[in-house]
């Protein structure tokens, strides 16, 4: 790996630098052209998006500005579940040659496809990502995202592969033997969730792993909700620069955006997805810097294109100047989702606001869970989590006053009472892929 401080504005030494350092003119040019192809291609070839096309009185011929994008309608997933599995893929399904889904919790999996230049170009996108903070083809790259119908893996692993690192397909789970092969492997780039890595970090302490002593410099980490406390934690427990990483099954996976060295937002990979930013209540389009939900447009894919694809994820998109030197816009790191969003007593609160509480207070361990129940017809909010293990046995302190105290922090940050139950130690479950931070009871019978 490249010595990862060195990357600055005058380093040319990027993946593709003549993209990555256009102008704006250049970039918003190359994406006009793109989307005028994107949008043909979903008109003459699937009749979902032509019918939409068509109700909108939108001619795909005549785009003569980004902007004309606003008039279009969007798509949800709502019309990916309606159209299960194939009905939104926009080329004969012989040219498709791999299929991913992503689950979710009702309803029919949304299933995306790619060609085989889709494939290319996802490789591409995310090597990118990779190179331009320092991959080179000397780093063992870790991938311990899940392979199979979720995107994590395959990503990472193409993408490494494209740059020729060592790539390690080691997949989710079995923790110790993770920290085995890290260990004898020499792994220096690990790919994973950022929770996954507290677990491994935990559980590393517990067989005399130490993470100083190992080849480890880099995570790509992604593919749920975390928050700056936590990127500390994490950069400290594992001796890492953690590089925040984001992507959606349904725009293509794990190459969307991701931070580059300088840590303050994420890098859109621009020339391939059209980010706009909405109001998730009205639909009306946000200007940068101000917050809202997050809409892409793919401008590359053929299997499975995206026309104004609502994600649900609550972003701002903004421009500074990058001492990285990519001059493609950035997403703040994404705060959660407009459905993980409760509204409790009329008050809307994230659970990564929570989490940004709870990391800053010394004492407590990286693990918690939002317990959502009913008491007397109303919602009621709990905060389930861990005390370090010297607090716990040792009893130095009054729990009881703890728990205030941090319910006092939540309510000067977020505005409401929400209740702290502290838990023992390694009491609430870990996770080795996306963790389940709310627990939501609300619906069970006492
Ligand atoms: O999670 C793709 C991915 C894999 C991204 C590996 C990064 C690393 P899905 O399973 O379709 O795809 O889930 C997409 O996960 O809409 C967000 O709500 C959430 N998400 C992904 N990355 C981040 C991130 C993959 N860095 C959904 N921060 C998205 C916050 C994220 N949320």
């Amino acid at each position: 790996m490249r010595n990862i401080k060195n990357l600055k504005a005058d380093n040319p030494d990027l993946w593709d630098p003549e993209v990555s350092t256009a102008s704006r003119e250049k970039i918003r040019a190359l994406q006009l052209k793109n989307l005028r192809q994107t949008l043909k291609h979903c008109y003459e070839n699937n009749v979902f998006y032509k019918n939409r096309i068509d109700e909108a009185g939108f001619d795909p011929d005549k785009v003569s500005d980004l902007s004309d994008i606003e008039k279009l309608p969007f798509t949800t997933k709502e019309d990916l579940r309606v159209n299960y599995p194939f009905g939104l893929f926009c080329t004969p399904l012989n040219q498709v040659i791999r299929v991913h889904s992503s689950s979710g919790t009702t309803g029919n999996p949304t299933v995306v496809g790619y060609t085989k230049e889709d494939l290319e170009i996802w490789a591409q996108v995310l090597a990118r990502i990779m190179y331009d903070v320092g991959v080179r083809k000397e780093d063992i790259v870790q991938v311990s995202h899940g392979f199979g119908l979720f995107t994590g893996g395959f990503g990472f692993q193409y993408a490494a592969e494209k740059i020729g690192a060592m790539v390690i397909p080691v997949s989710g789970g079995n923790t110790e033997r993770q920290l085995k092969i890290m260990n004898d492997f020499k792994s220096t780039v690990l790919c994973c969730t950022p929770s996954y890595t507290l677990f491994m970090a935990e559980v590393a302490d517990r067989i005399g792993i130490d993470f100083s002593r190992l080849e480890l410099k880099l995570g790509f980490l992604g593919a749920e909700p975390w928050s700056e406390p936590m990127r500390n934690e994490i950069e400290k427990r594992l001796c890492i620069k953690a590089l925040n990483s984001y992507g959606l099954s349904e725009v293509i996976g794990p190459g969307v955006s991701c931070e580059c060295l300088v840590q303050d937002g994420l890098h859109l990979n621009e020339d391939h997805f059209l980010a706009e930013i909405i109001d998730p209540d009205t639909g009306k389009n946000l200007p940068p810097g101000e917050k809202g939900e997050i809409v892409f447009t793919t401008l590359t894919k053929k299997a499975f294109p995206v026309i104004r694809y609502r994600t649900k994820d609550i972003s701002y998109l903004y421009k500074n100047e990058c001492s990285c030197g990519k001059t493609f816009m950035k997403m703040s790191r994404p705060m959660g989702r407009t459905d993980d969003m409760l509204i409790i007593r009329g008050v809307n609160v994230f659970p990564s606001q929570i989490e940004e509480v709870l990391m800053n207070i010394k004492d407590l361990e990286p693990h918690y869970l939002i317990v959502l129940s009913k008491e007397n017809y109303l919602d009621k909010i709990e905060v389930w989590v861990e005390v370090s293990e010297n607090i716990f046995q040792e009893k130095l302190m009054d729990l009881e006053f703890f728990e205030k105290s941090i319910e006092n922090r939540l309510y000067s940050a977020i505005g409401i009472h929400i209740n702290v139950s502290l838990k023992e130690p390694k009491t609430i479950a870990r996770s080795e892929g996306k963790a389940q931070r709310v627990w939501d009871r609300r619906q069970e019978k006492n």
